[in-house]
């Protein structure tokens, strides 16, 4: 069983087309920033940081994308290529997306506004954080 990988499935509608719908959702947190990602360099690695408060559910709406989640004991990853199903994207996960080509197309829905603070962009600082965390529990 998964200790990182959480999934959310929304509405799908076809008709002439694909219709998702994402309301109602039982999130832990409230919406206040969405963005998207359109056109991703192919074979780029993106991502590759954890939030030290922000939460995110993401979709890739088109294409695939590769998720690699860390909480710094588990590794585990899973591959987004369906428009309905989201990924759960905690705080304090290091999280990296590989292999999206430039048809790719990422939602994200976030709990906070964006801050260059919130970032933690190197691995070692992450892992420490983690430890430390822990020995403090
Ligand atoms: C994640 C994936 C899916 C902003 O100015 N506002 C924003 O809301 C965001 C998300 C980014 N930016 C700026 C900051 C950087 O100068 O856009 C540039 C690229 O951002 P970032 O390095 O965060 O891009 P990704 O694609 O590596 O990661 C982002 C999220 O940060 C990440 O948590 O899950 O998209």
């Amino acid at each position: 069983m998964s200790k990182l990988i959480k999934l959310i499935e929304v509405k799908k509608i076809i008709d002439d087309g694909i219709l998702c719908v994402v309301e109602d959702l039982n999130l832990p947190f409230k919406i206040k920033r969405v963005y998207y990602i359109i056109s991703p360099k192919s074979g780029l690695l993106r991502g590759a940081h954890a939030h030290y408060k922000n939460k995110q559910v993401l979709f890739c709406i088109r294409g695939s994308v590769r998720m690699v989640l860390d909480d710094g004991q588990n590794k585990e990853e899973v591959t987004l290529n369906r428009p309905n199903i989201g990924i759960v994207l905690d705080k304090m996960v290091w999280h990296e997306m590989h292999d999206m080509n430039t048809n790719s197309l990422l939602l994200v829905l976030a709990s906070d506004l964006f801050s260059q603070n919130d970032y933690i962009r190197d691995y070692k600082s992450f892992s420490k954080l983690i430890s430390n965390a822990k020995k403090n529990y």
